[in-house]
């Protein structure tokens, strides 16, 4: 890795929340061994028996206490988004927001903020694999100077229902089927289907999902979302509407479809390998937090309901503004201490920061607290150390399951006199929380306002600002995940409603299912307003929408001018000339990207001079899924062996599957001749054959910095 490695001092002195776990963090190296009420041990490997051949004692309260705690070390996953990994870091804001919110975080351009983020999958078990086709959790805690602020948001900027009462629906859906639970970690099967086909609603969620945005390369390149419209209050009381974004700095990229589903062999950890590595070497992850603001006036001013999170803001009606920088700079100290542990919740909120009424939303405002005393078992999860604001707590609140703190004093109610009123309220002028008096009447209904029923533009939106190659992966996507659906009349019912969404995608995916379009295409009904009290059934409504593409909605446009951390295979074995080896390698690292030799056997290679070069791993250790580029370097021998060994040409043949780039020694060439991919060396931009090391590393990192070379694809008859 070209970046100096990370020092990792025991807190860093900046960040106020490290400095107040440290207290809690301890290391046993060099220390005695104890029992928990800290008797030293003398024995902690042998039983006590009666007798050396004789039952075990019940007296041994060394042995009880240890089976105990090991019979109770696991707790209830997270019902969605248990597969996860964290990180630590700081938040800092490049200019004071006090126009629209008073949020002493999004003022103060000075101190850091510190942050804990965690990334998830939402199907899978906490052991499933990283690489499902899924949405990713973003969710972010501030530990700011006015108490815990979290952005529980997603990579995906609007979700599968608009009413939080079909979460459950939702959820029991895409998890594994409850008769022999089956698949795990995957969306492609009959409930799932069975469900989105009935649910025109979430037809926008769905080409998100069944983009490439749902196999990330990596959580660091990945953009993140607020999903629903929050409020933004200022110091006077004004408020506005605000949506949040994440824009990764390392720009957004994929991988493909073929290509996840072999990494979720070769390496289930990738995503969370590759934050904890990158986290540890010192190329710290970094994201800009984006914030579109529409004045409270302006609510109304769009073809779609502010309030509808199946829907987003284009930006090309509201720009993003790029208001601060979230840099993950320490990985945790324990998983699950810190990653497990932490309680996410929407309603951690701030002054200055409010809800708006999605339904959506204000029905998770219930689910999170409710789902943390199941999973850490009571009302207390709030003491544990990663959950603890970086600010003191006063409050009535006593006792429960695993109370940590000592609350000393005589009352715990107000009002008081016998301790002066103490813990007293806090008044809005000092800080204390006051919902904005947003103005609500009208009839309890249990039904949907009419704002809600377009489901199909933006889902056209998006499928419309896709390159040809992402709307080929779409197209690919559906087809694989309705391959996998058994009921005709599900996948039936989907090509309906996709053809409500476009009607040349539906009709490939259609061809690929060896089906027809159905005719007339059925739509679920639904509930609307009533005008008059007596809620009426409803049909979608299929309409066009202002705008019909939006660049910020394709990877395409993704910023493509960086390596920096990027992996790249060198593929070498005994001989090789190390000149353009180190050529190579050092331009690549001084760009960022991190270099490893992969050969035909461990340990070390002697190069065309003697030289010893370390091999990092293998032709059957490694696989080409896991790097981004492979370049092959000359030397008789070393390209000879790499020839004949069919690991190694298989490496470049799916590296070449998956549209990476490759470069090779003009001396290597026969090596890529000895590739199905050979008629194409010549022809194929991602390519790079040259005898000068010095050309061919600039031409090699120009083609890393561009990702994948997707057209590739088209002419494909790939064996790998
Ligand atoms: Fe949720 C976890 C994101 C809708 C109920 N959700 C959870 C996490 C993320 C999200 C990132 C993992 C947090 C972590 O890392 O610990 N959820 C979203 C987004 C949604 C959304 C962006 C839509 C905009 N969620 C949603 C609804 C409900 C829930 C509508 C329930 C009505 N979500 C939960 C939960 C979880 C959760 C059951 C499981 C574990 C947890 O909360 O802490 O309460």
């Amino acid at each position: 890795m070209a970046k100096k490695k990370a020092e990792k001092p025991l807190v860093e002195p900046t960040n106020e929340k490290r400095v107040k776990l440290e207290p809690y963090t301890d290391d046993a190296l060099g220390k005695k061994m104890t029992t928990n009420t800290g008797l030293p041990i003398n024995d902690d490997q042998n039983s006590l028996k009666a007798g050396e051949r004789g039952s075990s004692l019940l007296e041994d309260f060394i042995l009880r206490e240890k089976i105990m705690h090991f019979d109770h070390e696991r707790i209830p996953e997270r019902v969605v988004h248990a597969r996860g990994s964290g990180a630590h870091g700081v938040f800092k804001l490049y200019k004071p927001m006090s126009e629209y919110t008073k949020a002493h975080f999004l003022n103060d351009t000075e101190t850091e903020t510190p942050v804990f983020v965690r990334f998830s999958t939402v199907a899978g078990s906490r052991g499933s694999t990283d690489l499902a086709r899924d949405v990713r959790g973003f969710a972010v805690r501030f530990y700011t100077q006015e108490g815990n602020f979290d952005l529980v948001g997603n990579n995906m900027p609007v979700f599968f229902i608009q009413d939080a009462i079909k979460f459950p629906d939702l959820v029991h859906a895409v998890k594994p089927e409850p008769d022999n639970e089956i698949p795990q970690a995957a969306s492609a099967h009959d409930t799932f289907w069975d469900f989105i086909s009935l649910m025109p609603e979430s037809a926008h969620m769905i080409m998100w999902l069944m983009s490439d945005r749902a196999i990330p390369r990596s959580y660091r390149m990945m953009e993140g979302f607020g999903v629903h419209t929050f409020r933004f209050v200022n110091a006077q009381g004004v408020a506005s509407f605000v949506k949040f974004h994440w824009k990764p700095l390392l720009g957004v990229h994929s991988v493909a479809w073929d290509e996840a589903q072999n990494i979720s062999g070769k390496d289930p950890d990738f995503h969370r390998r590759d934050l904890w590595d990158s986290i540890e070497s010192g190329a710290f992850p970094e994201w800009e937090l984006g914030v579109q603001i529409v004045p409270e006036e302006d609510e109304f001013k769009f073809d779609f309901d502010l309030l509808d999170s199946t829907k987003i803001i284009p930006e090309e009606l509201v720009p993003v503004q790029r208001i601060g920088k979230l840099t993950l700079n320490r990985n945790p100290d324990n998983f699950f201490a810190e990653t497990e542990q932490i309680a996410f919740h929407l309603g951690h909120i701030v002054p200055g920061i409010d809800f708006t009424n999605d339904p959506l939303l204000q029905g998770r405002l219930f689910s999170y607290t409710d789902t943390q005393l199941l999973r850490l078992g009571g009302p207390n999860f709030q003491q544990l150390p990663i959950n603890k604001p970086v600010v003191p707590v006063y409050n009535n609140q006593r006792d429960g399951f695993s109370r940590q703190n000592i609350d000393s004093g005589k009352t715990s109610y107000s009002p008081n006199s016998l301790s002066a009123n103490s813990p007293e309220q806090v008044r809005a002028e000092q800080g204390g929380y006051i919902t904005y008096p947003e103005r609500v009447e009208g009839r309890k209904i249990r039904a949907r306002s009419r704002s809600f029923f377009d489901h199909f533009s933006q889902a056209r939106l998006f499928f419309n600002s896709q390159s040809d190659p992402e709307k080929d992966h779409i197209v690919q996507a559906f087809s694989f995940e309705l391959g996998k659906v058994k009921t005709i009349s599900v996948r039936e019912r989907m090509l309906g409603i996709l053809s409500l969404v476009d009607k040349g995608l539906a009709a490939q995916v259609a061809v690929a299912l060896g089906l027809h379009i159905p005719q007339p295409i059925e739509q679920p009904v639904n509930k609307s307003v009533p005008a008059d009290g007596v809620p009426e059934e409803f049909e979608p409504l299929n309409v066009e929408g202002s705008i019909k593409k939006s660049a910020a909605l394709s990877m395409a446009n993704s910023p493509k001018d960086s390596i920096e951390t990027r992996k790249i295979a060198i593929l070498a074995a005994d001989g090789v000339d190390e000149r353009s080896v180190s050529k190579i390698k050092d331009a690549i690292e001084a760009e960022g990207g991190v270099v490893e030799i992969v050969s035909c056997h461990g340990g070390f290679i002697t190069s065309l001079n003697d030289e010893q070069i370390k091999v990092d791993d293998t032709v059957l250790t490694t696989a080409s899924v896991l790097f981004d580029a492979v370049y092959v370097p000359g030397g008789a021998n070393s390209v000879a062996s790499i020839e004949a060994d069919a690991d190694a040409v298989h490496f470049l043949n799916e590296a070449f599957k998956h549209c990476k780039p490759i470069a090779a020694d003009i001396s290597a060439l026969q090596v890529l001749e000895a590739t199905y991919f050979a008629k194409k060396i010549q022809s194929d931009e991602g390519v790079i054959l040259s005898d000068d090391p010095a050309s061919l590393a600039q031409s090699f990192i120009a083609a890393i910095r561009q990702h994948r070379f997707w057209e590739r694809e088209r002419a494909r008859k790939i064996p790998a």
